[in-house]
């Protein structure tokens, strides 16, 4: 599937998503380029008469939001998130389990979606697997000061982590909230509430992008239209 097509999904999943969105909604805006096409599309719901006010969830999205023309506010004016529409690296089937944070804006998102009533991911097929850390590696978020022994913490946890690099001038990523991030090889990642856990634990980590649990509903987009997946109420991590 080349890029195009690729697009071409993307853009149906993130229609489709759009389509969830009712008047009064405060609306969570998720990053990376699926979310951007639900950004596009729900500014075009704005001007068929929509009302809604979104929480952007990087300083990239809200530039795509202000430049589109949807409102926006932010976490201390709406505590509460009705909905969030955002992306995802890897979406494991059956449990909806996600890893996020190939884009850097791993952090945001998860306080963005662990306030929302529900979290709809917008993929294109390519995301879907059967077991988490079999297509990506996982992104954790890390304090800058003393990263590398960070990264031996994570090593000695089990993750060969290699830090992130802004393109190829040598000076490391820096997320929107200051930090870096470590990019883990995993093997599947069988126990991911344990490994979760187990990261979290570790002393100058942020976050990982594990989302476990997030996600309400998984709308998939491909060139026969959308399939859209159900988190069963009683699914744990
Ligand atoms: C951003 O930090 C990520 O979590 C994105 O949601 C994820 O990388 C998906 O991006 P694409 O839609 O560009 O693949």
């Amino acid at each position: 599937m080349g890029p195009s097509n690729s697009n071409d999904h993307k853009r149906t999943a993130a229609v489709r998503a759009a389509l969830e969105l009712e008047d009064g909604m405060v609306v969570g805006l998720g990053s990376g380029s699926t979310a951007a096409f639900a950004i596009e599309a729900i500014a075009a719901r704005i001007k068929n008469g929509l009302r809604v006010t979104g929480i952007p969830t990087s300083e990239k999205a809200a530039a795509l939001a202000r430049q589109c023309g949807v409102p926006l506010t932010d976490c201390s004016q709406h505590r509460h998130i009705d909905v969030t529409i955002d992306g995802a690296d890897e979406v494991e089937r059956g449990t909806l389990n996600l890893i996020k944070g190939l884009g850097g804006a791993l952090l945001r998102e998860k306080i963005v979606a662990a306030a929302s009533d529900r979290l709809v991911v917008v993929v294109d097929e390519s995301k879907l697997v059967d077991c988490l850390g079999t297509r990506t590696p996982l992104p954790i978020e890390i304090v800058s000061w003393g990263w590398q022994t960070v990264l031996d913490h994570l090593a000695d946890a089990g993750l060969e982590a290699k830090l992130r690099y802004a393109g190829n001038v040598g000076v490391p990523f820096l997320t929107d909230s200051g930090n870096y991030v470590a990019d883990c090889l995993t093997e599947r990642i069988s126990d991911a509430g344990d490994l979760e856990r187990r990261v979290a634990a570790l002393v100058g980590v942020v976050d990982s992008g594990l989302f476990l649990g997030l996600a309400s509903k998984v709308i998939v987009g491909s060139a026969s239209g959308t399939t859209v997946f159900e988190r069963a109420e009683s699914a744990t991590p």
